[in-house]
């Protein structure tokens, strides 16, 4: 078979359809599918526990309008310069000794440039994979060169998100486009890089749109191993700063939509679980949601690790165990 890669067209209206005719279910019936396809090619008592780091923080030259590193607004976050190996290792042992098998690092760049920082975060992959755990980062846009470099260097996953639908982008950052972040995810496809790829939602845009983000996911060829589907964290100073919540059940809908339109993809529920009820996250859980963030995020606090653990073992969840 030929190497699959992913396709930069727009989705199908097949999976559009299908997408929105999903996300318009009744809630329970909707959930009640998920949960099945689920459990035919998933354990639905696994959950993968990742752990985020910021190697470099702030001063970002992007202006998506969600974002606390974007040098753009006037979120007064403290910015920080790379960060160097040691301490990337210590953090690598703080995430296992927590319970999470997955560091990811993630970098306030546009782009990765050739150079010693690139050079000292392949080194950072290095030793994430020393200390037994799997090496995610996110750090921008990429050349097909730089994927295989983080592959040479032991990188499992790239994140790198469509964040949105093509419709409501240039609503939400207007310093790059749609199809640049599909060729970056091409280049880490060719490298043979696992795709972590996913968004956000509550951005102000009509369920129609989560309908077109979701198809453009699934219609990736092939589609992301890992889609993480973040709910926006407000940020002050942000353009997005004032947005109204999404209610409890769209976020539901996203997790079981994408679970039945991806099958055999891990769906991540990602920022934003600090603002939902233990409720809301069972459902998300039962509907196929399988990976979480422990801890901190990358400028934001994150849910209290203390809380993770009661809620994990009241539903009878347990972290995937690669020791
Ligand atoms: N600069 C790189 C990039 O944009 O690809 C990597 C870091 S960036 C912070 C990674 C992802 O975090 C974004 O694509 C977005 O989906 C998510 N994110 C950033 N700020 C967020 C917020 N306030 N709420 C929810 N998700 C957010
Ligand atoms: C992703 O989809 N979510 C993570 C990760 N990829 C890098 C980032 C969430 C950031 C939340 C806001 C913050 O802490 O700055
Ligand atoms: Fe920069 Fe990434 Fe934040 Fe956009 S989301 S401003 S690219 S750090």
């Amino acid at each position: 078979m030929a190497s699959a890669s992913p396709s930069t067209a727009a989705p199908s209206s097949a999976t559009l359809d299908r997408a929105l005719e999903l996300l318009d279910r009744p809630l329970l019936e909707l959930v009640y599918e998920a949960a099945s396809v689920h459990r035919q090619h998933h354990d639905p008592r696994q959950v993968q526990c990742a752990h985020l780091f910021s190697i470099k923080t702030g001063a970002c030259p992007e202006d998506c309008g969600y974002c606390s590193q974007s040098a753009h607004h006037g979120s007064g976050l403290q910015k920080e310069k790379l960060t160097d190996v040691p301490t990337v290792e210590a953090e690598a042992r703080r995430a296992r000794e927590a319970g999470a098998d997955r560091l990811c690092l993630g970098a306030a760049w546009r782009d990765v440039k050739d150079g010693p920082d690139f050079d000292r975060v392949l080194d950072m992959v290095r030793a994430i994979k020393s200390e037994g755990l799997e090496a995610c980062a996110t750090l921008g846009m990429l050349t097909r060169e730089q994927a295989g470099r983080l592959r040479d260097a032991g990188l499992d996953y790239y994140n790198h998100n469509l964040d949105t639908s093509r419709s409501h982008y240039a609503e939400i950052i207007s310093t790059r486009t749609y199809e640049e972040r599909l060729a970056t995810l091409e280049a880490v496809r060719e490298a043979g890089v696992q795709v972590c790829c996913g968004g956000i939602v509550g951005l102000g845009e009509s369920r129609r749109q989560r309908a077109e983000f979701l198809a453009e996911l699934a219609d990736l060829e092939p589609a992301p191993e890992s889609v993480p589907i973040n709910s926006l964290v407000p940020i002050e100073g942000t353009p997005l700063a004032q947005q109204e919540p999404l209610p409890w059940d769209e976020l539901v809908r996203m997790v079981a939509t994408a679970r039945i339109l991806m099958p055999t993809s891990v769906v991540r529920l990602s920022a934003g679980r600090e603002d939902m009820t233990e409720e809301a996250q069972a459902l998300c859980f039962l509907a196929g949601a399988n990976s979480i963030f422990l801890g901190e995020l990358l400028t934001t606090p994150g849910r209290e690790r203390a809380d993770d653990a009661a809620l994990l073992a009241k539903l009878g969840l347990v972290p995937v165990d690669r020791s």
